[in-house]
């Protein structure tokens, strides 16, 4: 994988002037971002630049890109942005007309297609960048756009840097951010926007008493912890670490080294002498990123918290809170809405995960795979987040790819896989599998090697699940 990432960014530079071009010519623009934290982030940066550069535009968050979107979206006859998604469907979209222009903002590996006429492509993988860890949908709205002339931008970094974090690219060192990502954060660490700091990652870190914090942690999902607070009351307790000071909630920042160290071992021992994979531990030290410019007791203080929160709100079906809140609206009300719903979420993924553990027949290994049963438990918009703990908290140690299924509206099926890190050794690309299963069932798939999914219709998932022992060599 080439380095290259200047030139990239020049390159992204360079459209941004053709796209803000197009945009004066052909307002209101459409904005269509993807419905997840990284789409959201990258789509409150687009709307950002047009109201800034004083174009008009509709901004709308949508689940995927299928043909009715599409159908809707050309026939606007406006030109339209999309974020976070479009260069796995070029082909598809080629086959809409597209007279006022449409800019592709995206990090997903571009499909082998010409792109449509009359559009611009931007993708990392173009130019020799790794669009599954240096850069998000987020990153590429904002190297794409912020070249618009006059137009003030850097506040906007710091939505590219959740976007990443959302993404979760941060796989380098420490689980700090690289490549294009690890450019916008020290643009962003310069600019006075963000501070970096080592820690535990305790959700809530700044903000909410310790036992609540643990009590608050899904991923990794602590088994007896997650998502119980009076276990974690008397798990802190028995370590001897106080709960308040002179009256007050103490929160993990108030905490000494020596008791950060002391609560890290405690958990370690705790995970291992119950049989449960401790190298999901790893991911609970490392660099926080701080937004500088949020209140201190604010949940989007820290980048992967706000990432945390934007998501939760979409999955629960709030998609227009999160895009508001992503576009810096930081009304009390909106912002406690956003926290109820924040909690309402944690409590949802933790009583599944605790169901899908305890009942026989949830989790069925399949020989090459394992197969996670939700088709009656878990909606569509918070399986993926289900597939990812499952697979880190629980099989992580396997080294097998997790598929889990529950059902989708119209009447199909959703299918989330996810690849832990024992089981990257092998040359397994889920984005692949899935796209190819997928076909063969009348199903659509794809995605990243390592996290992708698919939809499929209820009555094919014997077939499907057939297809992917076939395509797996099970
Ligand atoms: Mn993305």
């Amino acid at each position: 994988m080439s380095r290259d990432y200047t030139r990239f960014v020049d390159e992204a530079g360079k459209l941004s002037v053709a796209i803000c071009e197009r945009a004066y010519e052909n307002q209101p623009v459409m904005i269509l971002g993807h419905n997840d934290a990284d789409g959201i982030s990258a789509t409150a940066i687009a709307a950002k630049i047009l109201y800034r550069a004083g174009v008009k535009f509709h901004a709308r968050v949508i689940r995927r890109l299928d043909a009715s979107e599409l159908e809707r979206a050309s026939s606007s006859g406006r030109m339209v942005i999309l974020c976070d998604m479009g260069s796995g469907y070029l082909h598809l979209l080629s086959k809409y007309s597209w007279v006022s222009g449409l800019a592709i903002l995206d990090h997903h590996k571009p499909e082998v297609a010409e792109p449509p006429s009359n559009s611009i492509h931007v993708n990392p993988y173009l130019y020799g960048v790794d669009g599954e860890s240096e850069i998000s949908g987020a990153g590429v709205a904002y190297i794409a756009l912020k070249g618009f002339p006059r137009v003030e931008y850097r506040d906007l970094s710091i939505l590219a840097i959740v976007g990443a974090l959302a993404d979760m690219q941060d796989v380098d060192v420490g689980r700090s951010l690289k490549g294009v990502n690890k450019l916008i954060v020290e643009e962003a660490e310069r600019d006075g926007y963000i501070g970096v700091q080592r820690d535990l990652l305790l959700p809530g870190r700044e903000s909410r008493p310790l036992h609540t914090a643990l009590a608050g942690l899904v991923n990794p999902f602590i088994p007896g912890l997650s998502g119980d607070e009076d276990a974690c009351v008397s798990f802190l307790s028995k370590l001897g670490i106080s709960l308040k000071e002179s009256g007050r909630w103490r929160t993990l920042s108030d905490l000494s080294n020596e008791e950060k160290q002391m609560l890290f071992n405690e958990l370690l021992r705790y995970l291992a002498e119950n049989n449960y994979p401790t190298s999901t531990l790893k991911n609970l030290i490392g660099v926080s990123y701080i937004l500088q410019r949020e209140k201190r007791f604010s949940y989007m203080r820290d980048a992967r918290e706000y990432a945390s929160l934007l998501n939760a709100c979409s999955r629960m079906g709030l998609h227009g809170l999160a895009l508001t809140i992503a576009m810096g609206d930081r009304r009390v009300d909106l912002i406690a809405k956003a926290e109820a719903v924040y909690g309402e979420y944690r409590g949802k993924i933790s009583s599944y995960i605790r169901t899908i553990t305890s009942e026989p027949g949830r989790i069925v290994s399949m020989g090459k795979f394992y197969l996670v049963r939700c088709l009656d438990l878990v909606e569509e918009d918070l399986l993926s987040v289900v597939a990812s703990i499952i697979t880190e908290s629980y099989l992580a140690d396997r080294g097998m790819p997790v598929i889990a299924i529950s059902g989708a509206a119209g009447g199909e099926v959703k299918v989330s896989a996810r690849l832990p890190r024992s089981g990257r050794v092998q040359a397994i690309d889920l984005g692949l599998v899935m796209r190819r299963a997928a076909s063969k069932v009348g199903g659509e798939g794809g995605g990243h090697s390592v996290a992708a999914g698919a939809y499929i219709a209820k009555d094919r998932i014997e077939d499907f699940v057939a297809a992917l022992i076939e395509e797996m060599g099970g």
